[in-house]
């Protein structure tokens, strides 16, 4: 599989370039937080950190073929008997990066415990279900109820980003960048499960190359540009941020 990757420009550079991102990014963010010193600033900084260490890990699984295979579609498919390449690997790590995303973004809301496990849970469940969308070949039509039961968790995670986080980052005093990166996050988001229906595996009205870069360049954005957005923000340690001492509460 892995010469499968190598032998297609488009497929192997939107997996060599996020390798090349996610590695840089690290290091920004690790000399980066080498000045911060709250304990809370330094767990959002930390927290946005493992989105790369994630990322990083599931490129490799994809450059290498670990986490890739070609797939027979079933009847129904519009590439039906014929064998597509799913790269399955992503809707697997996504299970281990986005919970970071949403940790992140939880606590720069000053969010409570049990609303963020909550959407964390969701965003897990939303990825294996978009997992077992891909996987399985018996039948299309459960591939496609398998796709709607993932978006039913994404709605679940969409109800703590636009409904209750948004009330709380606007108490704790980080309404602003805030709301930046929950719009980015939001429009981001929602890119994945319609490149997932366009895609290959879905509609087939991209081939295996277009549709890789398009979850790629999402990546950038999602991962990368927003990682760098958040700590830019969390390294000035404002007070809205930082822990608050019980003497201070
Ligand atoms: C799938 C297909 C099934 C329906 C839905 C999906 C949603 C995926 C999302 C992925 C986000 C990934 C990110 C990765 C960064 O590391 C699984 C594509 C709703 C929202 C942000």
């Amino acid at each position: 599989m892995f010469e499968a990757v190598l032998s297609n420009a488009a497929l192997a550079s939107s997996i060599y370039v996020n390798i090349a991102l996610a590695g840089l990014t690290i290091i920004v963010i690790a000399v980066m937080s080498r000045s911060i010193h709250d304990s809370r600033a330094k767990l959002i900084t930390m927290s946005t950190l493992m989105i790369s260490v994630v990322s990083i890990s599931s490129y490799m699984g994809l450059a290498s073929g670990l986490t890739i295979d070609p797939l027979v579609m079933p009847e129904g498919h519009p590439l039906a008997g014929q064998e597509v390449l799913s790269l399955w690997g992503r809707y697997l790590t996504w299970a281990f990066s986005t919970p970071f995303i949403l940790l992140a973004l939880g606590l720069l809301a000053r969010s409570t415990t049990d609303k963020i496990f909550s959407a964390i849970v969701l965003d897990v469940f939303m990825c294996l279900t978009g997992l077992a969308a891909a996987l399985t070949t018996s039948s299309h039509a459960m591939r496609w109820l398998w796709y709607a039961l993932s978006t039913a968790f994404f709605v679940g995670v969409l109800y703590y980003l636009l409904v209750e986080w948004p009330a709380e980052a606007d108490e704790a005093g980080t309404a602003d960048i805030f709301s930046t990166l929950q719009w980015m996050t939001i429009v981001l988001w929602i890119g994945y499960p319609v490149v997932w229906a366009l895609g290959n595996e879905g509609l087939a009205l991209l081939e295996v190359g277009a549709t890789s870069w398009a979850y790629s360049g999402l990546d950038i954005f999602a991962k990368y540009a927003f990682t760098i957005i958040l700590v830019l923000y969390v390294s000035d340690e404002p007070d809205a941020v930082v822990s608050t001492s019980p003497a201070t509460a």
